[in-house]
């Protein structure tokens, strides 16, 4: 690992510690809300909270490789010795971008026959497109797209392309079917899954413009942090949104 400046330090911690409230707090509030749902959409709540919960376990344990990774001499950050560990995030991420997927198809309600074999498709889609881009991902000092990072962020993003492309589709058909409200809620997450999403593979190119030792380091750790904030805190708000709205359209109440 590489030097640190204290400004570079202190921006990924407080990243990571911001990552680990809104974990946590979204995490409450589904758990919270679940009756403002009619029963058949509160499954998807609750795989937002088990997203959130394991977000917010493992960005408890990033923080504290995070911490164990440097110590403060002088001015900046040295590096103490103890390595890092990356690997948390893509533990993560195995597990809750499949749960991320699920939790969306079972929000549009599609027919229970297309809904099996759809979920089955992306999830190993999912996997595949996790476990290949870890291996370039723990590639460092490669700032060529013609590296093995290269190869590998490529080879990942066949899956992405796959995933994508299917829950468009999916969304966009939904959005035909659905009164106007709901369908404006579509059409929002439909943007923050493509932008959200998007943004992963963008952060993992930054060795590629150039980006190299400390800068490139601090701007994956900020850059993924962002994005997981977004596609699990910001995305499980809007599942919310879309089950209430659907459940008001089809005449459910609350109890007092
Ligand atoms: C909560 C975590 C989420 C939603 C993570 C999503 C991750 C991706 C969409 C990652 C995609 C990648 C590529 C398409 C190519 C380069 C390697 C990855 C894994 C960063």
């Amino acid at each position: 690992m590489e030097q640190l400046t204290a400004g570079q330090y202190t921006l990924v911690y407080n990243m990571l510690s911001f990552a680990i409230a809104s974990m946590i707090f979204s995490g409450v509030f589904f758990v919270l809300a679940r009756d403002r749902v009619a029963p058949q959409y509160r499954i998807s709540l609750v795989v937002s909270t088990l997203v959130v919960g394991i977000a917010a376990y493992h960005y408890f344990r990033i923080f504290q490789s995070w911490e164990a990774a440097y110590t403060l001499t002088g001015g900046g950050y040295e590096a103490s010795g103890k390595p890092f560990n990356d690997a948390y995030r893509y533990v993560d991420w195995l597990l809750t971008v499949p749960l991320l997927v699920v939790e969306l198809v079972l929000v549009l309600g599609l027919a229970a026959e297309k809904r099996s074999g759809m979920i089955t498709k992306l999830v190993v889609a999912a996997f595949l497109m996790i476990l290949l881009g870890y291996p370039g991902e723990i590639l460092t000092g490669q700032t060529s797209v013609f590296s093995e990072r290269g190869l590998w962020g490529l080879l990942s993003s066949i899956p992405f392309v796959y995933i994508v492309y299917v829950l468009w589709g999916e969304i966009g058909n939904a959005i035909a079917e659905k009164d106007e409200k709901t369908g404006v809620l579509l059409r929002n997450i439909r943007y923050l899954l493509v932008f959200t999403w998007g943004f992963y593979p963008i952060v993992y190119m930054a060795p590629f413009i150039g980006w190299e030792g400390s800068t490139a380091t601090v701007a994956i750790q900020v850059g993924y942090s962002i994005a997981d904030v977004l596609a699990k805190a910001g995305y499980g708000v809007m599942i919310y949104a879309i089950a209430r709205s659907k459940s008001e359209a089809e005449g459910y109440q609350m109890a007092a």
